[in-house]
């Protein structure tokens, strides 16, 4: 038979690799690829232009660049089920809100806007209490309690106490993010689960009792069957720059929200209406205050820039 008149065969189509993308810096992305190996890629030009810029936690499916320096190109992104821009990590599960109790003294205001925006988002919240050998107990117990009248999960860390047992417990098998301001001890607790200095850590500025912004991209590192992500601090956050209704705000404050139905008007705005349940409760029980006050001022700065509603960022 005549070879030279046999149709041509069809080289088989490449087969979609995919991954998880565990950092990226100046545009510069790495993929941890299902087989386990982890290499540079970088995203498709249609990617870098659109909407949708690749994240750490994205799930993505690649090709080969034939690229030796940088073998991977990203083609697509997978859906997310959750993203943030503060920090900025696609498909988190959960956000350990790490907030030192002393050095930097705790910032409360940044605490409830990242519990409101974990709310909305779908993210489950843990806030994790570190250098909580530098406060007295008493004082300790004093801060902590709102937060736990409030039912959200605390876990206390110390110099020399890491709670291992019990975040390893809240690792297993999910994608989890450290989150917070700069110098609370993000990195050292994550090197401390890992056993290894992954990442660099830095001291505190003696004279502004802040962190130096030590780290500066957020980076994923698979642990206990899920993973964990380091990420830099932040201080300034504003909910209206995010694009949060003013009714999304109460969110964040379950204490107040499971009495929402027992005010006199169903769209209580819990601020200056009469027979208020919210604001019973907070003249009932004083130590309530500090987070309500907080509520109505996040609530007054939304309802006061109703032109950043559009553009939502979570
Ligand atoms: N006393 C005390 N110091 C701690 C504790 N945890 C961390 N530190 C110190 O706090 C400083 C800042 O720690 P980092 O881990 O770099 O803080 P970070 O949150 O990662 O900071 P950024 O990367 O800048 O966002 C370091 O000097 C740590 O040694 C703790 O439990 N107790
Ligand atoms: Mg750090
Ligand atoms: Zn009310």
């Amino acid at each position: 038979m005549d070879r030279q008149a046999m149709p041509a065969k069809p080289a088989p189509a490449p087969q979609p690799v995919s991954g998880m993308i565990m950092k990226g810096v100046g545009g510069l992305y790495e993929v941890r690829l299902d087989s386990g190996l982890q290499q540079p890629c970088r995203p498709r030009g249609r990617l870098r232009r659109g909407s949708q810029i690749p994240l750490p936690g994205d799930r993505a499916e690649l090709s080969a660049s034939g690229d030796a320096d940088i073998p991977w190109v990203i083609d697509r992104l997978c859906p997310r089920h959750s993203f943030l821009l503060r920090p900025p990590v696609a498909n988190l599960d959960c956000l350990f809100l790490c907030f030192s109790v002393s050095q930097p003294e705790p910032d409360l205001v940044l605490l409830d806007k990242l519990l409101i925006i974990s709310a909305v988002a779908g993210i489950k919240p843990v806030i994790i209490w570190t250098k909580t050998e530098l406060l007295p107990p008493a004082r300790l117990s004093q801060l902590l309690q709102p937060y736990q009248r409030a039912a959200y999960p605390c876990v206390c860390s110390a110099a020399h106490d890491l709670p291992a047992q019990e975040l390893l417990r809240l690792v297993k098998g999910r994608l989890i993010a450290f989150a917070g301001p700069s110098g609370v001890g993000k990195s050292t607790l994550l090197n401390r689960l890992l056993g290894a200095a992954h990442m660099e850590t830095g001291q505190i500025s003696q004279r502004l009792q802040r962190g130096r912004h030590t780290t500066r991209h957020v980076e994923l590192f698979p642990f206990a069957g899920g993973y964990l992500a380091d990420t830099p601090g932040f201080s300034s956050l504003e909910l209206s720059v995010i694009g949060l209704k003013p009714e999304e705000c109460i969110s964040g404050y379950p204490e107040f929200l499971q009495l929402a139905g027992a005010c006199r008007y169903q769209d209580c705005h819990h601020l200056s209406e009469p027979d208020c349940a919210v604001k019973a409760l907070v003249m009932r029980q004083p130590q309530l205050k500090c987070r309500y006050d907080r509520y109505v001022a996040f609530r007054r700065e939304l309802d006061a820039r109703p032109g950043y509603r559009k553009n939502r960022l979570i």
